[in-house]
């Protein structure tokens, strides 16, 4: 990797704040060579906590996902713990585009045979399940944990959550005997580094995960296939507020 690149970093809500710490998190791991352009839809949900949520969610992402393929980035991250219209984004996208879950989820498999993952509220703890089933990682995850806050307790500035993820993370390392803990939030993005050295053990951040994943696939020449289900969405007629996204 000699020539600059950009990669887009997409926070799916609309917190600015979040957006904020997520890039600041894509920006420590990011090679001196990479750009990083994190951005958030204009309008949507301001915190993805549900189905509901993800549905709202995923045109924001799609329209990011057309708007950096417009400015010439060289791959997408979607920056939410439920990889919302990750595959719809992959149809979009030129480049390669990964979502902070499956991000984590593989690179935990890498440096532990079973995994925990702590996230924000129980319900939230049922979209990661799918996740796990549709990318296959059910016996590599060990137990999932709620700290049961809302996904902005972690921009408020006061602390709470971030000690109440440290207390599940030490939580999740003496029950449930796994080697790694995933972090379930792009909230939680700056916290893996410290509670890694704190716990001794890999405590991934899915953020820093996809953008090095960004960065190896563009790096190797590999991009999103375009053969077969992931090929650019047949033109056809959108109407009213989705005519844009042609
Ligand atoms: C998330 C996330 O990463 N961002 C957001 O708004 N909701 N997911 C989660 N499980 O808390």
């Amino acid at each position: 990797m000699t020539d600059r690149q950009i990669i887009q970093v997409i926070n799916p809500n609309t917190s600015l704040a979040m957006t904020e710490t997520i890039g600041a998190a894509a920006r420590a791991v990011a090679a001196p060579t990479t750009e990083i352009l994190a951005v958030c839809p204009s309008a949507g949900v301001a915190s993805i906590e549900g189905h509901f949520d993800e549905a709202v969610a995923t045109i924001g992402v799609l329209e990011q996902i057309k708007a950096g393929r417009e400015q010439g980035v060289c791959g997408h991250v979607i920056a939410c713990f439920g990889d919302p219209g990750l595959l719809a984004a992959r149809e979009l996208a030129q480049g390669p585009v990964i979502g902070i879950a499956e991000a984590a989820m593989h690179m935990a498999t890498m440096v532990a045979t079973r995994f925990s993952i702590v996230t924000t509220l129980p319900r939230t703890v049922v979209i990661a399940r799918h996740l796990l089933q549709q990318y296959g990682f059910e016996r590599h995850c060990a137990a999932l944990h709620a700290i049961d806050l809302p996904v902005l307790a972690l921009q408020d500035g006061s602390g709470v959550a971030q000690e109440k993820v440290r207390q599940g993370c030490i939580r999740a390392k003496q029950q449930d005997g796994s080697g790694a803990i995933v972090l379930g939030c792009g909230g939680m993005a700056n916290l893996a580094r410290e509670l890694t050295q704190e716990l001794g053990i890999p405590i991934v951040d899915g953020v820093g995960a996809a953008v090095k994943m960004v960065e190896s696939l563009v790096a190797l020449g590999l991009s999103t296939s375009k053969h077969g289900d992931l090929d650019y969405p047949v033109r056809k007629t959108l109407t009213g507020q989705f005519k844009h996204l042609n």
